[in-house]
């Protein structure tokens, strides 16, 4: 069986970039809930219930296991789902369990052995500052770490646009990363908490100060899912070992295809998917 990644659209492909480059080993199936995105600016009931039929669907297409590579889903509905009796929601498919597991959990587990000063940084989209769900998180892992959140609803808009690499890109960039060191100049360590920031990352090293670490979820998220895999054997034989990626998107193909380009990194042909 394939392993599910779902998002509510393209930025979950910059974490799949990073399980297919640290697991290309196993088969993956993508869904992007394109026609309905973005989740970030809705309730907590409506994401959970777009996020649990997007789920459901990956578990049509054979998956056990399903990641919810985004982090507005991970935010607001990844807790209520795991409560679920998963293996009861698609009649007729028997056998073991299925899991689904979030990108913030991972992240908060690690993020305070990257900083030396006890400060860090979470920038992410408002929902996901609003769901306070990064400082309830880390609070449980390290207890003593600052944690100063800033909302950049600027960097969606900007990726999507293709203006992350552009001149103009550079006063959000900019505007965000200095309310943040303003508010806590101690802060040595910033977390991308949203899938599309990767691609701001260049911006970003450029406008906060030297020698702050800044750490992407993908390449996080991946080791996370080695590391589960190695510890579940029941779930890592459940997942076929074919090196195949399909591509699945509630809106336009074409759309898709082109953003995942840059999303991605490489073409893809996706197929539309009807809910
Ligand atoms: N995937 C979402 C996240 O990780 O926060 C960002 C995309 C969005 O809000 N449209």
């Amino acid at each position: 069986q394939p392993i599910g990644v779902f998002d509510s659209g393209y930025g979950g492909l910059t974490v799949l970039r990073e399980l297919v480059r640290k697991l290309p080993q196993y088969d993956y199936v993508y869904l992007g809930d394109n026609a309905r995105t973005p989740y970030g600016t809705r309730s907590f009931d409506t994401v959970y219930h777009y996020t649990l039929e997007c789920v459901n669907h990956l578990f049509d297409k054979g998956c056990r296991l399903v990641i919810l590579a985004c982090n507005t889903a991970s935010a607001k509905a990844l807790r209520n789902i795991q409560q679920l009796d998963l293996p009861t929601l698609v009649p007729g498919l028997d056998g073991p369990d299925r899991r689904v597991l979030g990108v913030i959990r991972p992240t908060t587990e690690v993020i305070g052995h990257y900083s030396t000063s006890g400060h860090v940084g979470i920038l992410a989209t408002r929902g996901t500052v609003t769901s306070e769900s990064y400082v309830v998180e880390i609070d449980k892992f390290f207890p003593d770490l600052q944690v100063t959140q800033e909302a950049c609803p600027m960097w969606v808009p900007l990726v999507e646009n293709g203006e992350y690499a552009s001149p103009g890109a550079d006063y959000f960039v900019n505007q965000h990363i200095d309310r943040l060191m303003t508010k806590s100049p101690a802060i040595d360590t910033i977390l991308l908490a949203c899938t599309h920031y990767p691609l701001l990352i260049d911006k970003i090293r450029q406008f906060a100060p030297p020698n702050t670490t800044i750490l992407s979820q993908g390449g996080i998220v991946a080791d996370s899912l080695a590391d589960y895999l190695n510890r579940h054997p029941e779930i890592e034989g459940q997942c076929s070992q074919h090196g195949r990626r399909m591509f699945l998107t509630t809106d336009s193909t074409e759309d898709f295809d082109r953003q995942a380009t840059v999303f991605y990194g490489e073409s893809v042909q996706s197929v539309h998917l009807t809910l």
